[in-house]
């Protein structure tokens, strides 16, 4: 009874690249405060994965190790239902259904499309999946009747694009989805490239210096922050003029609590050396136990398998009621049973 009056959260990572510190700190660290209060559904979003090319042994692994990542963060399998996307048909069946109610004008307008495709070149070798990515997103949202989306600032704008494919499908035949709202956490909502950071860090970026991963180790964390893009003019200060400091700043802020008020006062005439040394090591203070579980847990593939199978058959259960409606109001003729 207590399970059904809770708010329900839905949201994912996608296994296109090894978790970055962005994906911890604009995803991660908040799905694990949201999980007392809300009944939670965290994927890995693999199908969302292949809209660009994967390597199939990568893509393997990745999931894998996002899923041990969730757990190892914090996320409580007992409490949350944690999945894998392909597992729960469901997903793409819905995902068609609402790409023929959606149009490609407006997916084409998505900021990611526009810079993931400008990366290919010209629209031959660009996948239909890269276009039709925030229709899927769509789809593991409104299956779950999903109240809140917790995401980074990034998603903001396909998190209204599900909006408005719900309110359109609501409309077009009757009152279906849930209308979710986005959930953007203050802290952290979008941690910048430490190479170009005025480019959100990406964990399919093509330079290892732009982002921090997840599982890097303690030395090579420490290397990559003392290389971060700053400038010359040496003053620690939370300023646009100065975002690379700024990001720093933030991922400090995010990670100790410290105000940046404080860390102004604390790095005063101080250049950036000691700054840039104290954000290494909060960075690895945070990821070191979180690393030395995940390797733990991807020793046990019997136990990481228990987890994604009993998340599946309950995740799956939820999405197919929703799936059904959706196909019963279409007119689709229901599976005799
Ligand atoms: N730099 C970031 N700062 C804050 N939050 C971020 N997120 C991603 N990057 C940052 C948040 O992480 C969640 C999962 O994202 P995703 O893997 O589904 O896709 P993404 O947003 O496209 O992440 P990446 O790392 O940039 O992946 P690629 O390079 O494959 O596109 C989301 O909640 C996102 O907001």
């Amino acid at each position: 009874m207590e399970e059904q009056s809770k708010k329900v959260i839905f949201s994912g990572i996608q296994p296109s690249g090894n978790l970055t510190i962005g994906n911890y700190l604009g995803a991660l660290k908040n799905w694990v405060k949201l999980q007392d209060e809300y009944d939670c559904y965290y994927c890995v979003v693999d199908l969302h994965a292949i809209t660009v090319k994967q390597e199939p042994k990568d893509l393997r692994r990745r999931t894998l190790e996002i899923l041990a990542i969730y757990i190892a963060a914090g996320i409580d399998p007992e409490k949350n239902t944690m999945f894998i996307q392909s597992h729960v048909s469901a997903h793409s069946e819905a995902s068609w259904l609402l790409t023929c109610n959606s149009y490609v004008g407006e997916l084409s307008r998505m900021t990611q499309y526009k810079d993931k495709s400008s990366k290919y070149g010209n629209s031959t070798s660009i996948s239909a999946g890269l276009l039709n990515y925030p229709v899927l997103m769509a789809a593991d949202i409104l299956l779950y009747q999903t109240d809140l989306v917790p995401v980074g600032l990034d998603q903001k704008q396909h998190l209204e694009l599900a909006r408005n494919i719900a309110e359109r499908f609501n409309n077009a035949y009757s009152p279906t989805f849930k209308i979710p709202d986005p959930y953007i956490p203050k802290e952290g909502s979008k941690i910048m490239d430490l190479q170009e950071p005025l480019k959100k860090m990406s964990k399919s970026s093509d330079n290892p210096n732009s982002y921090i991963l997840l599982m890097d180790p303690p030395e090579v964390i420490k290397k990559k922050i003392s290389r971060a893009v700053t400038d010359s003019l040496g003053i620690v200060k939370y300023s646009d003029e100065q975002p690379g400091v700024k990001n720093l700043m933030t991922i400090l802020n995010t990670l100790t609590g410290e105000t940046f008020e404080d860390i102004e006062k604390k790095y005063e005439g101080q250049g950036y050396a000691k700054f840039k040394e104290d954000v290494g090591i909060a960075i690895v203070n945070e990821l070191e136990p979180i690393q030395n579980k995940v390797k733990k847990l991807l020793e046990d593939k019997e136990y990481l398998e228990k987890i994604y199978k009993a998340g599946a058959e309950k995740a799956s259960y939820v999405a197919n009621k929703t799936l059904r409606k959706m196909q019963k109001k279409i007119g689709f003729i229901p599976v005799a049973r």
